[in-house]
């Protein structure tokens, strides 16, 4: 009775790195140890999380981040967490942070060779009615003699060296990618600490009749949206509409749309012109993932949103992101309307 088969060959994200960085005879194992890093941000991001409510970390902080959003106690600890596993893994020579106005940069370490783009806690509004965050990186590698200013991330995301998140709902999900690589998702395993893998090669359906976007905000569309997203729940003579599916947190959103298809769209808009979401730490990592598991992402220019180049650490961009051929459709409109 109760003879289930238990599986003792598991792949932890531990052992996936390890085996990744086989595979490059050239690896100096500072990704690895980066990495490691990271993993450690996300396991300490997603305990605090998991206690907020009984360690009195609900609530705002008092303070305001660089663009004035108001900053939630766990913002400011999710911050800190990652801006210490950055420093201390030693391979990080700066790192941006939609906490911190200017870039930290970390001349203690001359060598580090990696730069590394974060939102710590992003969907904060969510937190403190228990509704999944998440965190979003980049990692970009820096060219041989750059000194390690900002400057130096002002680069496409087609540069970024690997991307991911780490969404923290009913467990911990982490997706990562490496340039040119597959998806892999793991799943965090509380009891033993690790996060296993348990979503190998993810791949996204092409299409999937679902769309997530802040339709409050329609008021301020252009046109094209207008048009796109009338065409979804107004499909005509015999079509079905599109179901409808919005957390107001675009990690969860986002895996959502990896898992099941569909599209994500925050476009920019007649009250925010540049659109809501960061072109670094929040649009191009979310970008590679999804082009690495076969869909598109595409800024609201309609240019291929890992070609966009920030001018400023913080700039924004309106995005649509998912489903190859839901991309396309959105694409297409746009095209129409010249
Ligand atoms: P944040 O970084 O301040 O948390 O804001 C980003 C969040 C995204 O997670 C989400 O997609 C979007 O803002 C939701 O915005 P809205 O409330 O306008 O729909
Ligand atoms: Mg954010």
């Amino acid at each position: 009775v109760g003879q289930e088969k238990i599986n003792t060959d598991i792949i932890t994200l531990t052992r996936y790195l390890t085996e990744e960085q086989a595979k490059h005879k050239e690896a100096t194992g500072d990704f690895t140890l980066l990495c490691h890093a990271l993993q450690f941000a996300f396991k300490s991001i997603a305990y605090y999380i998991r206690r907020a409510t009984l360690i009195n970390l609900t609530g705002l902080a008092g303070s305001s981040n660089t663009t004035g959003d108001d900053q939630k106690k766990l913002d400011v600890i999710g911050n800190d967490v990652f801006v210490s596993a950055m420093r201390s893994c030693a391979k990080v020579r700066i790192l941006v942070s939609e906490e911190e106005e200017a870039a930290i940069t970390f001349p203690q370490h001359p060598d580090a060779r990696y730069a590394v783009v974060c939102d710590p806690i992003d969907g904060s509004s969510n937190l403190d009615a228990g509704v999944s965050v998440g965190t979003i990186f980049g990692i970009y590698k820096l060219p041989e003699g750059a000194p390690g200013q900002k400057e130096d991330l002002l680069r496409p995301g087609t540069d970024m060296v690997a991307s991911g998140f780490t969404m923290y709902g009913a467990s911990a999900q982490l997706v990562i990618t490496m340039k040119g690589g597959s998806v892999n998702g793991f799943t965090l395993d509380n009891a033993l600490g690790e996060f296993i893998l348990t979503h190998p090669d993810m791949k996204m359906p092409k299409k999937r009749a679902i769309y997530s976007t802040n339709e409050g905000n329609s008021l301020y569309w252009e046109e094209p949206v207008k048009e796109y997203v009338n065409g979804l729940k107004y499909p005509g003579e015999g079509g079905k509409p599109y179901s409808s599916r919005y957390i107001g947190s675009m990690v969860a959103d986002a895996y959502r749309t990896l898992l099941y298809g569909g599209i994500f769209a925050y476009p920019a808009d007649k009250k925010s012109p540049k659109g809501k979401l960061r072109i670094l730490y929040e649009c191009a990592p979310m970008a590679m993932v999804f082009e690495n598991a076969g869909g598109q992402a595409v800024s609201s220019k309609m240019q291929r949103m890992l070609e966009v180049v920030p001018e400023h650490i913080h700039d924004r961009s309106g995005i649509f992101l998912g489903s190859y051929d839901e991309v396309q459709k959105v694409i297409d409109v746009h095209k129409k309307h010249g």
